[in-house]
């Protein structure tokens, strides 16, 4: 199997993030990375391949053009902001208040007002790298899907930070662009007529779920923890099931806080129904290993040998598949764990 990876992609190294009022080191850190790197690359059967560094086309028409602008420029003007006299660092950027229902529904053009404006959570640092990190990560991901395209079995976009909470015009849950989304469109773009979104990461991905929402050429199916107990709180219930042109075309399977593999596995069974009912030419797969029984975040009870079930069931879509890393934050386990879920897919078939 093909992977497309950077070095870009450590760029981004937020440094800390908030828990229970207090700062913790930052957990979507680059070794994630570099781990499942080291993984793939000592298993000897991955062929490794570095994305070009021309910006994916699909890019612009999953993003909103004012928020790419924004994310591009927002390090050197927050660090024009802050200034000298900081101690030569200078720290990472977040949002100071939310647009919330009370408030009107302007745009600032101060750095601090726009961080506000785009941002969806205090829990994603705007870091120096943080764009040539996530563009690496998009250019990683729709030229998994070119190969997929071009006849390729599978393809896998080791990416960082994660994408799926990122929508057209808000960076959250540590993902500034959507690499699943800008995977799904690159496969349009290159002829497929219906694409398959399937989100295993232990959160409703819920960027790639509006991205989509209105459309019916792209189905998106989740499997995640229910957002009555767990980010992003606020999408991701049965209920949602599309609007307009996309009604019928989004499927939302939120699961008790526990559940293990037979929960699990019943779900995955339910998604690949709908997935090889809608008829798609090609998948993209959000897989998030934060569904382990060893994540920091997770309270899920996913083994090592269950993402190699779970690699073997989707392999059984037999459709064209791009896989895109998302999270996985029991850093000792990822490079393993994800080599347990790509061995599986490729014994699957
Ligand atoms: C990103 B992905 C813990 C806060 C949790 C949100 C989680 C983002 C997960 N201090 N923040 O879906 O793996
Ligand atoms: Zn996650």
């Amino acid at each position: 199997m093909r992977v497309l990876y950077s070095d870009d992609v450590l760029a981004h190294v937020p440094r800390s993030e908030m828990k229970h009022g207090g700062m913790i080191p930052a957990r979507e850190s680059p070794a994630r990375a570099e781990l499942v790197r080291d993984a793939l690359a000592a298993q000897g059967s991955f062929v490794f391949e570095e994305p070009s560094r021309a910006v994916p086309s699909a890019l612009a028409r999953v993003h909103d053009s004012d928020y790419l602008a924004f994310l591009e420029g927002a390090w050197p003007r927050w660090e024009a902001h802050i200034g000298a006299g900081n101690g030569g660092e200078t720290p990472d950027a977040f949002p100071l208040i939310f647009p919330v229902r009370t408030l009107e529904d302007v745009r600032p053009s101060v750095i601090d007002g726009e961080l506000s404006y785009y941002a969806m959570d205090t829990g994603t640092p705007l870091t120096a790298g943080a764009w040539m990190a996530s563009l690496a990560s998009v250019t990683s991901a729709a030229q998994a899907a070119t190969c997929v395209s071009g006849g390729e079995r599978a393809a896998f976009a080791l990416t960082r930070p994660p994408g799926h909470h990122a929508a057209a015009g808000k960076f959250g849950g540590y993902c500034f662009l959507n690499t699943a989304a800008v995977a799904g469109q690159t496969l349009l773009d290159s002829g497929a007529r219906k694409v398959a979104v399937l989100d295993i990461d232990y959160h409703h991905g819920n960027g790639t779920q509006s991205i989509f929402y209105e459309r019916g050429d792209v189905l998106v199916v989740n499997i995640h923890a229910d957002p009555d107990y767990e980010f992003p709180f606020f999408l991701g219930r049965a209920g949602e099931t599309g609007r307009g042109a996309g009604e019928g075309a989004t499927l939302n399977l939120p699961l008790a806080r526990g559940t293990d593999w037979s929960g699990y596995s019943a779900a995955l069974g339910q998604a690949c129904r709908a997935i090889a009912k809608f008829g798609a030419q090609a998948l993209v797969v959000s897989w998030g290993f934060d569904t382990f029984e060893g994540d920091p975040l997770s309270t899920f009870q996913i083994s090592r040998d269950d993402f190699a079930r779970m690699g073997e069931r989707i392999a059984g879509l037999d459709l064209p598949t791009v896989i895109v890393l998302e999270g996985g934050y029991a850093t000792a386990s990822l490079g393993e764990n994800v080599l347990a879920g790509l061995a599986g897919f490729a014994a699957g078939g």
